[in-house]
């Protein structure tokens, strides 16, 4: 296969939309209704199929944002103080409110169009947590692509979905985002889109950093593989200012099989606790107060908890055990005298239990089955997973976004006056994004990404009908992009002959092994698993010299199929992360998310000189990075 083998396909739109997952659907659904008033087209774009794309692929056990204020359960405000807390003060509350007053719009639409939210017997949700509410979402993702493809198609051939098509690059004319290249993985085809506006919606990253599960168990994980940061790479490549970068997400799985734990913790009830039968959140309490006013205040910062369990493996108590079978003892306990219904009551907990998993994390199902483990009989071990970038869960990397015209700060408004105020657009003009893509937002999780896509789409037609202009596009561009984006095959293609395994040829590295290179280096030098989580400014230094020499090496990148082709670019976006996440958490001289990564050479949390954003900038005309603090204006609630 040789580039010269390609087509390139040429689509021209007004409204692009990357990606097919939760905030592209909000996105499709939201843009489809305001494009047919004005007559504009729309198209979809995703390397996966939409029913079954993204980090809802599986499904969802749980919608883990659900405000419920139209009852009068809580407040917008005590959501945007609930994420300040979580994030260690560190969030835009100005986008984080508007997300929370329309997320219960998205739910509500979940269940018109047919996902089985729990009921208690006076017909209200059943809530999982304060937030959580608990679902039958094994189809969760396929109601949602249903959905957004219905609204589509309300549009008529104005209404284009391409799936199967990975995205690579944005084509940029004098600085403002025109479009978007990249390749079909089913057909030789090159693609390239232009439009009056563009959002990135293609979740976030994972496998920047070495697994916990390799060998026969690489490939598990807790958030999807799939997801290779392609939107941050995009907006990144694009000149877009990115916002916490530093704020990965450690999650604390079932361990190897990568179970979420938000259930066990909030509707079982369960503890967790070490070898010794100790429940670290007790015995390691005293360690909050050195965190005050988060480590002080309830709930306790997801990475707190994280650092408290932590303490206790390095102190060499582990393993640390769920204790599955103690919280289902619990909830029966009560029907103990009633054995009928004491029967009945387990045999109800043992489905919820393996329910949540089967519904979302069917690898820990499996698992839990391969080791003869049956959590109403025995505990399983939790550990705390590789580091992921998602800023729709409790990280909070991302592009930094404008906000509501109701809601943005003064300071941070006047930063967009001279390009156009239009909520959720990047600080590159036409590029917007949502979900995983939009920084410094978090605890948005499948809902509020879906509510947040529909609030990007509104702003995005607002600008196209400011700017109902055709782009310029730079044909050389394009087909400089072209060339370099095909050369891994052509460089194949070439060299291959010379060696008698395809894998090993000493003019060009394999996708694979460039993954293996670049999450050593991450995991090693960045804070990652075998490092405890830990590391200091030589380690970062050292790092960045050897992704520097990786970067150099992935122009020798090579594929012998569109498949690997795909793996090739999913890998450099994964670099260009590794990098920004590693200059972000090296321009940071503190440590204020222990529990997600640890700076021993600046110990401590320092409110004075970073209780601030950090923000930067890669310059595509230069080639330079800027880093800057930029100040949090807390909303007054
Ligand atoms: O509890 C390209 N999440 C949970 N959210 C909940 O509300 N409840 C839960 O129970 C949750 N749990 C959970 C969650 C996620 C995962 C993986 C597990 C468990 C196992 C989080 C949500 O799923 C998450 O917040 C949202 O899905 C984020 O939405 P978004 O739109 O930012 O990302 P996406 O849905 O993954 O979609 C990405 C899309 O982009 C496509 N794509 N297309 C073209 N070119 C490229 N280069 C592309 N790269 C990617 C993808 O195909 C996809 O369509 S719990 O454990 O947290
Ligand atoms: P997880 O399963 O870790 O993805 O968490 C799902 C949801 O439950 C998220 O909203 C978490 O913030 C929340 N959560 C998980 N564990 C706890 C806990 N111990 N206390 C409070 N909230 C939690």
């Amino acid at each position: 296969m040789k580039p010269s083998d390609f087509e390139t396909v040429r689509v021209d739109t007004d409204l692009l939309i990357l990606g097919g997952g939760m905030s592209a659907c909000g996105a499709t659904f939201e843009a489809s209704y305001w494009a047919k008033k004005h007559g504009l087209k729309v198209t979809v774009v995703d390397k996966a199929a939409m029913d079954r794309s993204g980090a809802v692929a599986m499904g969802l056990s749980a919608i883990n944002q659900y405000i419920g204020y139209g009852k009068g359960q809580n407040t917008v405000e005590d959501y945007v103080k609930y994420v300040r807390q979580d994030l260690m003060g560190v969030s835009r509350e100005d986008l984080v409110y508007d997300i929370a007053r329309h997320v219960d719009s998205s739910v509500h639409l979940f269940e018109k169009w047919g996902l089985p939210i729990w009921k208690d017997e006076s017909g209200e949700y059943v809530h999982e947590g304060r937030w959580q509410i608990m679902i039958n979402g094994e189809s969760y993702k396929v109601v949602v692509a249903e959905a957004a493809k219905n609204a589509l198609a309300t549009l008529g051939d104005k209404g284009q979905l391409f799936e199967r098509v990975f995205i690579v690059e944005p084509l940029l004319s004098n600085g403002k985002c025109v479009g978007a290249v990249g390749f079909s993985v089913r057909e030789n085809k090159f693609y390239v889109f232009t439009a009056k506006a563009t959002i990135a919606c293609m979740g976030g990253a994972v496998h920047v950093f070495r697994p916990r599960s390799v060998g026969e168990g690489l490939g598990r994980a807790w958030y999807p593989p799939w997801n290779s940061g392609s939107t941050a790479y995009f907006t990144i490549r694009a000149g877009a200012e990115m916002t916490c970068q530093e704020v990965r997400f450690i999650p604390v799985r079932f361990k190897d099989g990568y179970g979420p734990v938000g259930a066990w913790f909030l509707l079982f009830k369960s503890r967790a606790t070490n070898a010794l039968g100790e429940e670290y959140m007790v015995t390691r309490a005293n360690e909050l107060p050195k965190w005050a006013p988060y480590g002080t205040a309830k709930p306790i910062p997801a990475n707190l908890r994280n650092w408290l369990g932590m303490e206790d493996v390095m102190a060499g108590k582990g393993p640390i055990y769920m204790r599955t079978e103690e919280a289902i003892a619990n909830l029966a306990a009560e029907y103990k005298d009633d054995p009928k219904a004491f029967k009945k009551k387990m045999k109800e907990l043992e489905a919820e239990a393996w329910e949540d998993f089967l519904d979302m994390t069917i690898s820990q199902a499996i698992l839990w089955a391969g080791m003869n483990i049956q959590p109403e009989e025995k505990p399983s071990e939790i550990a705390a997973a590789e580091p992921y970038f998602i800023g729709s869960h409790s990280g909070a990397s991302g592009a930094w976004v404008c906000g509501a015209e109701d809601l943005m700060p003064a300071e941070y408004r006047k930063q967009w006056e001279p390009i156009g105020v239009y909520n959720h657009m990047t600080t590159v003009p036409a590029l917007f994004t949502a979900g995983d893509g939009a920084g410094a937002s978090s605890h948005k999780f499948s809902s509020g990404s879906h509510a947040e896509g529909r609030i990007a789409a509104k702003g995005a037609i607002a600008y196209i009908l400011d700017h109902n202009e055709a782009p310029a596009v730079d044909e050389a561009q394009v087909a400089a992009l072209r060339d370099k984006i095909l050369a891994p095959l052509a460089r194949f293609e070439e060299f291959a002959p010379i060696s008698s395994d395809p894998d090993i040829n000493p003019n060009f590295i394999k996708p694979k092994m460039f993954m293996f290179r670049l999450q050593k280096i991450m995991d090693e030098y960045c804070g990652g698993v075998s490092a405890q989580f830990t590391t200091n400014k030589s380690l970062l230094e050292r790092g960045l010299d050897l992704l520097t020499m990786l970067k150099e090496d992935s122009e020798k990148l090579a594929a012998s199929s569109l498949h690997e082709l795909m793996r090739c670019w999913e890998n450099v976006q994964r670099l260009w992360i590794a990098e920004s996440h590693l200059r972000h958490v090296m321009f940071r001289e503190e440590t204020r998310w222990p529990g997600y990564y640890f700076r021993a050479d600046f110990p401590d949390m320092d409110e004075k000189n970073w209780h601030c954003f950090v923000n930067s900038v890669w310059n595509p005309a230069t080639g330079e990075w800027t880093m800057k603090k930029v100040p949090i204006v807390h909303l007054d609630v």
